[in-house]
């Protein structure tokens, strides 16, 4: 049981590393990377996989826990170097895990009631995650291998065979004892044997308890997965976001108020300013509207695990920044009238600039952007997370090389 629930333990922890480096460098990239613009929705598939993965961990982590219970009170508490790394190593992968999902949990609704940087903790705490893990398999691994090796469990009536006609005993398979797995080798056995801790009276049936699981795993991904897998929209209960639910269709994440962009946003006097080496133009929005505009469908994907479809019209980015010359290696600070927060200005690296799909939008599902979408002007782009899709536009200048 205990290794059951591991295994999709360690598999919803993988996808949740994998899903989270690849939101951690969208965000805070390496010089070098570059990432894939296509399928649009990619982001909105990789930090949904992660919000659900890391929702499912904890009736799994719950579950674990219930399992393996009684051992963290075996006696003596420390048998050996080996088990010395494998107890240190759980202790460590335990406690983590606990934090780092309830942060994470936390996060999705916005709600930081500690004193430290949700952002941080809950990348460094990956690491920590990951790293017991792998020392635990690793001390596990001569066991885990000897598994693998291992023969299938020998059938009732070959497990004491009759004398052959002839009356010379075969083989006489070698009794590993009651519950112990039949392993080729030498090694093998001894492993078995020696992992043979006493078993417990069972608590609940095997059957009873991996319903339970089941179930727990189905209600708290059900009962939020609607928040960015349309088609269970309509379970979506504990979601902190709901489809549909905000100015022009979809959700706000943080309001024109709290950013304090109103008044700007609002004034007659707005421009966007482009810019790129020694040029510079601004445009007002009377002459954003003038250019060529696109019509596109990308949804908004944010890191909170939400996500929704949208309809944009505007002008196509890299349109904007060849009138001021750009050169197709520039990548560009895309920079927002707000005065103070994490997201007033981001970067935006070449692939995304040159994109078709790239937008400085003025229009939200047929109508002009509200207020709290960006207006005047947002950033919209392929396959990026939402705290990328810069609103209440400013100006956008290239990044000296
Ligand atoms: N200037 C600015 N743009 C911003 C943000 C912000 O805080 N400031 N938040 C971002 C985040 S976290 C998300 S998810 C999207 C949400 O866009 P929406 O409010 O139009 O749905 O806007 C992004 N754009
Ligand atoms: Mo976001």
């Amino acid at each position: 049981m205990a290794t059951v629930i591991g295994r999709l333990l360690g598999l919803a922890f993988l996808i949740c590393f994998g899903t989270g480096l690849y939101s951690h460098f969208l965000q805070q990239p390496l010089p070098w990377m570059r990432f894939p613009t296509r399928p649009t929705g990619l982001y909105q598939l990789t930090q949904g996989t992660h919000i659900i993965a890391g929702i499912a961990c904890f009736p799994l982590l719950l579950a674990k826990l219930y399992v393996v219970f009684p051992q963290l009170f075996q006696y003596p508490p420390v048998k050996s170097f080996a088990n010395f790394l494998e107890r240190a190593s759980i202790a460590l992968f335990v406690g983590a895990s606990l934090v780092e999902i309830t942060i994470g949990l936390l996060n999705t609704y916005q709600w930081y009631p500690f004193p430290f940087s949700f952002k941080q903790v809950h990348f460094a705490l990956a690491f920590v995650i990951i790293g017991s893990l792998l020392v635990h398999i690793g001390v596990k691994l001569p066991l885990i291998s000897a598994h693998w090796r291992a023969t299938p469990a020998p059938g009732p009536d070959e497990r004491h065979p009759v004398d052959s006609a002839d009356g010379t005993a075969e083989d006489t398979p070698v009794d590993d004892g009651p519950g112990l797995p039949r392993t080729r080798g030498l090694t093998g056995r001894l492993l078995a044997y020696i992992d043979a801790t006493p078993r417990m009276a069972p608590r609940t049936s095997r059957r009873g308890f991996l319903t339970t699981v089941a179930l727990g795993v189905a209600a708290v991904v059900g009962l939020t997965a609607g928040q960015t897998v349309a088609p269970l929209d309509a379970a979506n209960v504990f979601g902190p976001r709901k489809k549909g639910v905000g100015p022009q269709g979809v959700p706000v994440n943080r309001t024109s108020a709290q950013a304090k962009v109103a008044t700007a946003a609002m004034a007659a006097d707005w421009v966007l300013t482009v810019a790129h080496g020694g040029t510079e133009r601004s445009f007002s929005r009377a002459e954003l509207a003038e250019l060529p505009q696109t019509a596109v469908d990308l949804p908004i994907a944010c890191v909170e695990g939400w996500s929704q479809m949208a309809s944009w019209r505007g002008v196509r980015l890299r349109d904007l920044v060849d009138l001021v010359g750009a050169s197709a290696d520039a990548d560009f600070r895309i920079i927002s009238l707000e005065q103070r927060g994490g997201f007033k200005q981001t970067e935006m690296g070449r692939e995304y600039v040159r994109d078709s799909l790239t937008l400085v939008a003025l229009e939200l599902n047929g109508g002009v952007l509200d207020l709290e979408h960006g207006y005047p002007a947002r950033m919209i782009a392929p396959g990026r997370p939402g705290v990328l899709q810069t609103k209440w536009l400013s100006r956008i200048e290239a990044i000296d090389a």
